[in-house]
């Protein structure tokens, strides 16, 4: 088995700091006193996935941490569901395709700034191509795109999709400038069998490559992992040729809604100013600790994982800059 380039320990940029998440492993960033004096604009993002009534996932996690990160959120829901559909029955689904179009419309008399626009869970593969237009209405040339191509876990697509949707994710994908896929829609996305646990790094990292081949500048994949009992993410960015990897304890057991926990925090510690490679490692301890705490409390998984305790971490972790008021 080849070793990941960093395979156990955080980057020596997460590890020097007294202030962290629940390993204690991850630092705040100290702001510079000038940032104080600058004009304070806050960032906003417009997020676009299911609501999901119950079962935490989708909007359900990702408004609570862009607004405990310090984000307007903005957001486009795709469908509402009674329930996310893995491990439940007899959920309701509306598909709300119809309803895009005539809120962009509105939207598009506001003059928005948006510092990102993040996609997850769609409800069909119009709504695919009407997000293509909404990344060339909404995205100014500074606005990062991200698409993280819910769609899949474990060797199998969930359940409301099919290998078209899987082709209309990877017309998507080719328009962002970040994807957050797992093994099983890397997969997908490059249509290439599904390899459960076993690949090598060259593998891994040449996955990586082809999937920023489709488009995107930077690929993080998440589910990785080299050793039983470790579990992480890899990024890689294009322009750079960089790969970075991040691993923390693998706790048993299949807990919904982390993966779109972990691309909401990627992205609230990449608006906080954060490299990538910091950013997946944010990702990975504030999920982690999430799943353990569910892990302690034996709770039924698929209602998700109790990421709201993690929140005043993440908070004191991403040290958001301080508001105008706050100032005086
Ligand atoms: O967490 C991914 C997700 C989001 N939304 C819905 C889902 C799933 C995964 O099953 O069913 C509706």
């Amino acid at each position: 088995m080849i070793e990941p380039k960093q395979p156990t320990t955080p980057p020596d940029s997460l590890a020097s700091s007294e202030v962290g998440l629940s390993s204690g492993t991850v630092p705040a960033v100290p702001r510079s006193s000038s940032a104080t004096l600058a004009p304070f604009r806050q960032k906003r993002v417009i997020t676009i996935q299911d609501v999901s009534c119950v079962g935490k996932c989708s909007l359900t996690v990702a408004l609570p941490i862009l607004s405990a990160a310090g984000i307007e959120t903005s957001i486009l829901p795709t469908a509402i569901l009674s329930t996310h559909t893995g491990g439940f029955t007899g959920y309701t689904f509306r598909d709300l395709t119809e309803d895009v179009r005539p809120i962009c419309q509105h939207w598009q008399t506001l003059d928005l700034a948006v510092d990102a626009i993040y996609t997850g869970y769609l409800g069909s593969q119009e709504q695919q191509r009407l997000i293509a237009d909404i990344f060339a209405n909404f995205g100014a040339a500074d606005t990062l795109i991200m698409v993280d191509p819910a769609m899949a876990d474990e060797g199998r697509l969930y359940p409301a999709f099919d290998n078209e949707f899987a082709l209309g994710m990877r017309d998507l994908v080719t328009t962002a400038d970040l994807i957050v896929p797992n093994l099983t829609e890397a997969a997908l996305l490059l249509q290439k069998p599904y390899q459960g646990s076993d690949y090598t790094q060259g593998y891994l990292e040449q996955t990586l490559r082809e999937l920023a081949a489709l488009g995107p500048r930077q690929v993080v994949v998440t589910g990785v992992s080299f050793a039983p009992d470790r579990l992480g993410a890899a990024a890689y960015d294009r322009e750079t040729g960089h790969f970075d990897y991040y691993f923390t304890e693998r706790v048993e057991g299949y807990y919904h809604g982390t993966g779109d926990i972990y691309s909401s925090v990627l992205l609230a510690a990449l608006l906080n100013d954060r490299g990538l490679g910091e950013a997946i490692g944010v990702a990975c301890e504030f999920t982690v600790g999430a799943i353990r705490r569910t892990a302690q409390a034996g709770t039924d998984p698929k209602y998700g994982v109790d990421f709201e305790h993690q929140l005043g971490q993440l908070l004191t972790l991403l040290n958001p800059a301080p508001v105008p008021a706050m100032l005086h």
